[in-house]
């Protein structure tokens, strides 16, 4: 029952490529979903924890607070489709509160986080069926049919993962998200609020330097994975909140001019030159709808925390 349907992996990562396309770039930039690496997930995890790293926390007490009102709105036997497979918590949350949902189809790309996502909620869920899926959620697939029909498709797409993406790829994501849910479906995302930039900057420039090592250990895994040289020593996180493109960007900045081999090839940096590693995204509700609108979507449900940080919003088919 948690076997996975597709025998190898979709698509084949090619690190080495988008590594040395991204740093021979002006700017210098590096695709963010190498920062998850095991050690890279672990360090997100530890970031969850931080005190000033409020995203996570928020959005599990609106999960928590506002279960009745979601279970209402969504209604029973959902067929649960998750895009990626990072969550269980709150995976466990949304599963706890709706009313007898069908069936729970995570998207992931990876065999291994698949694989461990649905043995954990199996054994939780036992009546729920699990329908895991090796593809990439930036695809749009063919979801399976459960054993007992679904009422509706709910996507859910929780930690403000939305918000890695410029507005044209989230409006890319929201439009296939749109043909997948079908006419009666529905879609649940997390997303971080504008907010105090203050506030926004402190969660990703956390006292104990848990972020700026998640940054860095991107040069690590460039020095075990690409054969490069960098020198940790010789760079340093930089999370700077972009007010007028409403996001944080991230960069690794080199601290003097110096080059460095990566996969045989010298990279050369100036001195203050940054690597752009990272995009977080924060929405004021009226972004959010206007992206949602622009893929065919319509925001009919909203629930946010007391201090109006972060908001789970439910978006639906917009009626024709
Ligand atoms: C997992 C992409 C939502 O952008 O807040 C946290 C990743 N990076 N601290 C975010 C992250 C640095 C996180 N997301």
């Amino acid at each position: 029952m948690t076997a996975v349907p597709a025998p190898q992996e979709p698509a084949v990562e090619d690190f080495a490529g988008d590594a040395l396309a991204g740093l021979s770039a002006q700017p210098k930039t590096l695709p963010s979903k190498y920062l998850y690496d095991t050690r890279g997930s672990e360090l997100f995890e530890a970031i969850c924890e931080q005190p000033e790293y409020y995203p996570t926390r928020t959005e599990l007490s609106i999960l928590q607070d506002e279960a009745a009102s979601m279970a209402e709105a969504v209604g029973p036997r959902a067929l649960v489709v998750e895009y990626g497979s990072g969550s269980g918590i709150k995976t466990q949350r949304l599963l706890d509160a709706l009313p007898d949902p069908v069936a729970y189809v995570p998207i992931e790309i990876s065999h291994s986080a698949l694989n461990a996502s649905v043995a954990e909620l199996a054994t939780q869920f036992p009546e729920i069926e699990m329908l895991p899926l090796c593809a990439d959620f930036l695809q749009p697939v063919r979801l399976p049919a459960s054993e007992r029909p679904a009422e509706r498709v709910l996507i859910f797409f929780p930690g403000s993962t939305l918000g890695n993406f410029d507005t044209d790829a989230a409006v890319r994501l929201l439009t296939t998200m749109r043909t997948e849910m079908g006419d009666n479906g529905a879609a649940l995302i997390g997303i971080d609020l504008k907010k105090d930039p203050a506030m926004i900057e402190a969660a990703y420039n956390d006292a104990a330097g848990v972020t700026a090592d998640f940054t860095l250990n991107l040069l690590d895994r460039m020095n075990r994975e690409l054969d490069a040289d960098f020198d940790r020593e010789r760079f340093t996180h930089r999370a700077r909140y972009n007010a007028i493109a409403g996001r944080i960007e991230t960069h690794i900045v080199s601290d003097c001019a110096q080059t460095v081999r990566v996969a045989g090839r010298p990279i050369a940096f100036t001195e203050g030159e940054g690597i752009l590693v990272e995009y977080s995204c924060k929405y004021s509700q009226s972004d959010f709808a206007a992206m949602a609108h622009r893929a065919g979507l319509v925001v009919t449900r909203s629930w946010t925390d007391a201090d109006r940080r972060f908001a789970l919003q439910l978006v639906e088919p917009l009626p024709e």
